[in-house]
């Protein structure tokens, strides 16, 4: 059988990484994407050699930026069957009342305008040939509000929101849309939104046992090989310590 193309957004770290790796032990062709452009080299190198990769260096807040990378994939890339939105952080972890712009933005423009930039150029195709799967990461955060979660938070209802929207207005193309929510997950997630601190980024993880990037990249696969008649929509998964956003068992 011909292997499908998945396009990744965030493959340079953690989630998306683990997700690229193991989709090329799999049935699935490349494109792996991030800023990180020796990151990304080294890892199609590495994975080049169990499928064909490609690479794409943009950052998902600069819609030009966005919309040329995609348009510039050769004619035998260009048909792809799975997207899957992962590129994201939280920055920062402020009360509302004394958050940064900087920090705002950040979030808004990547968790969400930049998972509407990719998804506005990756769409059309998959409408066009009636067929496709989107997987978007959302989070515990995005069903959840927590103390000084405020903006993260909202972002990521956002893309539950959009998720949602997009699974009601591509039914009618056949597409296959996902929301895969994990809470504690061990990835450079929180070194970035303590902004290198990492010691308190290790705090997050202290006296429990997290979520691997690799955990969520099984689920990822699981629900792309699921029959074609059949849907995963909506996907929470916790590491056993977690019950909620702000409740977690630590020894
Ligand atoms: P990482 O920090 O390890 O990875 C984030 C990825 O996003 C990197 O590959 C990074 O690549 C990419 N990225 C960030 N900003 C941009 C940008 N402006 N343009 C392009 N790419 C960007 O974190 P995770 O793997 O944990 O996070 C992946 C997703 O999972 C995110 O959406 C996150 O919100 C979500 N999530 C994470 C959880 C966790 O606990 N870790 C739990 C729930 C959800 P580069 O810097 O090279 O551009
Ligand atoms: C990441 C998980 O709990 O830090 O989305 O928000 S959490």
């Amino acid at each position: 059988m011909a292997k499908r193309t998945a396009f990744i957004t965030g493959a340079t770290s953690g989630i998306g990484e683990a997700t690229a790796r193991l989709l090329a032990k799999s049935e699935f062709r490349l494109i792996i994407c991030g800023r990180r452009d020796d990151r990304l080299k080294a890892l199609a190198d590495e994975l080049s050699k169990q499928t064909e990769v490609t690479t794409l260096s943009f950052d998902v807040r600069n819609q030009p930026e966005v919309a040329s990378a995609i348009s510039s994939l050769p004619a035998q890339w260009k048909d792809i069957d799975v997207l899957i939105n992962n590129a994201g952080n939280a920055h920062g972890m402020d009360p509302i009342q004394k958050g940064s712009l900087t920090d705002w933005d950040a979030m808004i423009d990547i968790n969400v305008k930049g998972l509407l930039y990719v998804s506005k150029e990756i769409i059309p195709g998959m409408t066009e040939r009636k067929r496709g799967h989107i997987i978007n990461l959302g989070s515990i955060a995005g069903k959840e509000v927590y103390p000084n979660g405020n903006v993260y938070c909202a972002s990521k209802y956002a893309v539950d929101a959009l998720t949602q929207g997009m699974r009601l207005d591509l039914n009618a193309f056949g597409i296959k849309v996902t929301s895969i929510n994990p809470g504690l997950v061990d990835t450079e997630f929180s070194s970035v939104r303590f902004k290198g601190d990492t010691a308190r980024a290790a705090n997050v993880y202290k006296g429990m046992t997290p979520l691997k990037g690799e955990d969520i990249a099984d689920i990822i696969l699981y629900t792309l090989q699921v029959p074609a008649h059949v849907v995963l929509a909506d996907i929470t998964v916790f590491p056993t310590a977690q019950a909620s956003a702000a409740v977690v068992k630590r020894d």
